[in-house]
């Protein structure tokens, strides 16, 4: 087992080098310039770190306890979440966009002790004292120390069942995963990676552990300022709609070359001529599979010419069984936690993704995901299959497939989309034409509807379930 650190990584980088950036806030972006930027050394850091952390203690907050914090990502909830590290709390973060309903859901089954949520906030929480982040006066040190096998996050993960689980993980699971992701892709103590993706997911969290573990510098900026920030670091991580967004904006100005080294995708499919058109443009592309369960990244690759997502990194395992992947390793989560019990997340040893994976030409290739296959007039459609082959027509930036009810054939395909223009008869049409020529009768949607926009932006995924619930009502 690797000890990655002797102290708390913060302070650990404090002692190395003090005086080196660790931490870029606050910038925005007005008519064009940036302005506003803030820095903390990680001598900084660590002195703040320690106040908030006392901060929390002076509020009630103990050991083993669970913060839970409800905010879009920003410079408080990274005080927070680095401060209830520091007292041996937990942190688990929640999507802020969810509804009131959804959130005290969440909430009452994870029987959280305190709460955080930025001022502005309309909603009403009804478990967890409320906390406030504070910089009490006279600073003294709190009596934890480090030890990278405690839990000290829960990350909400939805699968398809629709109540979402929440993966422990230790922080050695978090290092042990950022670890074998740095072995392959390079980032420095010189680079700096954008907080391009929401705390209260994994992909988020993953960015927040790869900084500490390189003691590199982490930059966070307001969502307005989101398309400038990626011309002020070497490293984001995006879901494959981001870079989309981006490129099709980088299009419309025209010119404007990005800073930016390099791009983990992940999350979802990522298309060839997605990554083809971002290198065009200089970006280099990483493309990675990962979960929750597994600390985020599990698999990964410098983009190419094939659809795969690469070979197993370090601290990981996988095998695929029965045509699906399982998958082990350091960065495992302890388990789901469920009335303040953890229940393993396995079954032996393995996880079971439930993803549809195939070994060939020497990567991992992900077909789509056990749950989402349906029949059709006794034949199987793997939505994944046909949303592929979707996307490769010009004009759609996403889409989904999904089965509906249908008296001849028990169920058949739809596909919702999401188009550069309006989804006109002709858009249809040419969809339509696409889909002959490329795929078997059977898996053509028949019909097609427009991706609604609210469903488009409420996380950083498009839910299936929501999506089909959705379309109950279209129908
Ligand atoms: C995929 C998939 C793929 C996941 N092809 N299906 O740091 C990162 O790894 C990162 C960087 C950028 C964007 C996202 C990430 C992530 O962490 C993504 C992790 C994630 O999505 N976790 S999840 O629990 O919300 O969903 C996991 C599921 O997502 C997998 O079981 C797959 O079904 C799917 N998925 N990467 C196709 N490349």
């Amino acid at each position: 087992v690797t000890q990655y650190f002797a102290t708390w990584p913060w302070q650990h980088w404090a002692e190395e080098r003090p005086s080196a950036v660790a931490l870029s806030f606050g910038a925005q972006c007005v008519d064009g310039e940036c302005i506003g930027e803030q820095r903390f050394s990680w001598a900084e850091m660590s002195h703040r770190v320690d106040e908030y952390a006392q901060g929390l203690i002076e509020q009630g907050v103990k050991r083993d306890q669970m913060i839970a914090i409800v905010a879009p990502n920003s410079i408080q909830v990274i005080w927070l979440i680095l401060a209830t590290l520091r007292i041996g709390a937990r942190y688990v973060g929640l999507n802020p966009k969810n509804t009131e309903i959804e959130l005290n859901e969440q909430l009452a089954r994870l029987k959280n002790d305190y709460i955080w949520y930025p001022a502005r906030t309309v909603h009403q929480f009804t478990t967890g004292q409320r906390l406030h982040l504070l910089q009490p006066e006279q600073p003294r040190i709190v009596p934890v120390t480090w030890q990278q096998t405690r839990a000290v996050t829960l990350t909400l993960t939805s699968g398809s069942t629709g109540v979402p689980k929440a993966a422990v993980h230790t922080a050695e699971n978090h290092l042990a995963s950022a670890e074998g992701l740095l072995e392959v892709m390079d980032f420095g103590s010189d680079d700096s990676w954008l907080l391009s993706l929401p705390l209260f997911h994994i992909s988020g969290l993953a960015i927040l552990w790869r900084w500490l573990y390189r003691g590199a510098k982490l930059v966070v900026t307001e969502p307005a300022c989101f398309e400038h920030s990626l011309t002020m670091v070497t490293h984001a991580s995006l879901v494959p709609t981001q870079l989309q967004r981006l490129l099709a904006s980088k299009q419309d100005e025209g010119s404007g070359t990005l800073a930016l080294k390099q791009v983990l995708l992940g999350g979802a499919a990522i298309p060839v001529s997605l990554t083809d058109a971002a290198e065009r443009v200089g970006i280099s592309c990483w493309c990675g599979y990962g979960m929750t369960e597994m600390g985020s990244t599990v698999t990964a690759k410098k983009a190419d010419a094939s659809g795969g997502v690469g070979t197993v990194l370090g601290n990981r395992h996988f095998m695929i069984k029965d045509g699906e992947v399982y998958v082990q390793g350091a960065s495992l989560c302890l388990g789901y936690y469920r009335n303040k019990m953890i229940f393993p997340a396995c079954d032996g040893e393995w996880f079971a993704t439930r993803d549809l994976g195939e070994w060939r030409g020497n990567e991992l290739h992900i077909l789509g995901r056990a749950d989402n296959m349906f029949i059709s007039g006794g034949e199987n459609i793997q939505p994944e299959d046909v949303e592929k082959i979707l996307m490769t027509h010009v004009s759609v930036r996403q889409t989904f497939v999904l089965p509906v009810d249908d008296a001849e054939f028990g169920q058949r395909p739809i596909a919702i989309v999401d188009t550069d223009s309006v989804l006109s008869n002709d858009v249809i049409a040419s969809l339509e034409n696409h889909m002959t020529d490329n795929i078997v009768s059977f898996k053509r949607p028949i019909r097609y509807l427009a991706l609604p926009k609210e469903l488009a932006t409420s996380g950083i995924k498009v839910s299936r379930k929501q999506l089909s619930e959705w379309l109950a009502q279209q129908l």
